[in-house]
């Protein structure tokens, strides 16, 4: 058994650290109020490393994604990812939404094609949704399909791949309404499209101008945009698109500009060295929302567990000193299939939490006024003293008031359900 703190000792802890935030004029109920109200869309392809339940003659991957390992215990149906997700519910605090990829699809046993697709084969996701009171999101499978073999499926000049194509996002449209009216709130949706090309392609501007077409088609399909909500994200390489990607930072922000369409930032999807905190404030200026793909990128990947570093917490002191923490839709994107499939969900979303929670605390108005008056050595210091207050203790509170495991008692419980469910499998 890993040792958790009592519930005196946490909320000694708590009282001690409420009393150094104050000092600071940072009221730490208030913060863990608003952390509880700000929602997290975990992502089903966590729990099954990205594979779906498409019924299929042959398997198909690529796409550029891939999860690497073989840890048991992967779920292999719909039943076995909703006991999964409600597992790793059960082991973090706050509201979750549930993101559905298309290819997630319960089609008892019958193969539908992606362009076939409608809300039925989403029934059961529908219902669990309901019943569990979780929000449901969802997303565009473009990927580990024979029509998408060629490395294009958007962009592709073969016109009968590009309808399919077309017509497939334009029935995950109708599914995300149909998501969104049943449950009284938007679904948010998101396109990603994995077009491009391994080496040095001599034409980058026609692909590109399919992009655009194929696109409007797709956002010209009427749909209820209170419910459907839509995302473009954009990537700079992936396997075997390491040179040229059709849908990259500068085509979707350019896109979404003239079309009004919001755009989805994945942290991983930039060069190595680039961080995405620094393009919240530039484009929250001109767009009134936008979709965050937390996860970490590692070298040559971009879809690591999150930890709680550096680009996490930046990230969320943007959102948070910009007043923008409700423009933005927070949604999980990592695989790992090397680990626990539950404790990678854990382990990512309850530093998220952690990461808008240290922003929450942190004495804003204070540091830009030191700013404002040109006391950069000042401001410099508070940042750096900032970084070792007790964070932890006011985080164990929101663990302890919202009835999850406090500290490393989770992964007692993420072990006992892998003994007693996952190694059954
Ligand atoms: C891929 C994108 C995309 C996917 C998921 C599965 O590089 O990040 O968001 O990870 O749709
Ligand atoms: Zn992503």
């Amino acid at each position: 058994m890993l040792a958790s703190p009592t519930r005196e000792q946490i909320e000694r802890n708590y009282e001690a650290a409420q009393v150094q935030y104050k000092a600071l004029g940072v009221d730490t109920d208030t913060a863990l109020a608003r952390l509880n109200e700000t929602p997290i869309s975990l992502h089903c392809w966590q729990g099954d490393d990205v594979r779906g339940f498409e019924v299929k003659e042959v398997a198909v991957g690529g796409g550029g994604i891939m999860a690497t390992g073989n840890y048991p215990g992967a779920a292999r149906n719909g039943d076995e990812l909703r006991k999964d997700a409600a597992k790793a519910f059960s082991l973090i605090p706050g509201q979750l939404r549930f993101n559905i990829h298309a290819i997630y699809a319960e089609t008892s046993g019958k193969r539908v094609d992606r362009d076939l697709l409608t809300i039925d084969h989403f029934s059961k996701w529908v219902e669990w949704g309901k019943a569990n009171g979780v929000k449901l999101d969802f997303n565009t499978s473009l990927f580990a399909h024979p029509l998408a073999n060629s490395g294009f499926t958007l962009a592709s000049a073969d016109d009968k791949v590009r309808h399919f194509w077309v017509r497939h996002a334009i029935a995950c449209r109708r599914i995300a309404e149909a998501m969104g009216r049943a449950q009284r709130g938007p679904c948010i949706i998101n396109h990603w499209v994995p077009d491009g090309a391994k080496d040095t392609p001599v034409d980058r501007w026609s692909p590109r101008r399919r992009l655009v077409k194929s696109l409007d088609e797709i956002f010209a399909a009427p749909v209820d945009r209170d419910f459907c909500r839509d995302f473009v994200e954009c990537k700079l390489f992936g396997i075997g698109s390491e040179d040229y990607v059709v849908g990259s930072h500068e085509f979707y922000l350019g896109y979404g500009a003239k079309r009004g369409i919001n755009i989805c930032l994945d942290m991983g999807h930039f060069h190595p060295t680039e961080t995405i905190a620094d393009k919240l404030s530039a484009i929250l200026t001109f767009s009134d929302s936008v979709l965050l793909h937390v996860s970490r990128g590692v070298r040559w990947d971009s879809d690591h567990v999150v930890l709680l570093n550096d680009d996490v917490k930046n990230v969320f002191h943007e959102l948070v000193r910009g007043h923008a923490l409700g423009k933005t839709c927070i949604a999980l994107d990592f695989f790992d299939a090397s680990i626990n499939r539950i404790g990678a969900w854990v382990i990512g979303t309850r530093c998220a939490l952690k990461g808008i929670l240290n922003a929450l605390l942190e004495p804003t108005g204070m540091l830009q006024e030191m700013e404002a008056k040109g006391d950069l050595t000042a401001k410099l210091a508070m940042v750096e003293e900032l970084k070792t207050l007790p964070l932890g203790a006011v985080w164990d509170m929101h663990c302890l008031k919202r009835d999850v495991p406090v500290g490393p008692a989770w992964i007692d419980e993420m072990k006992r359900y892998e003994t007693d469910v996952l190694r059954q499998r």
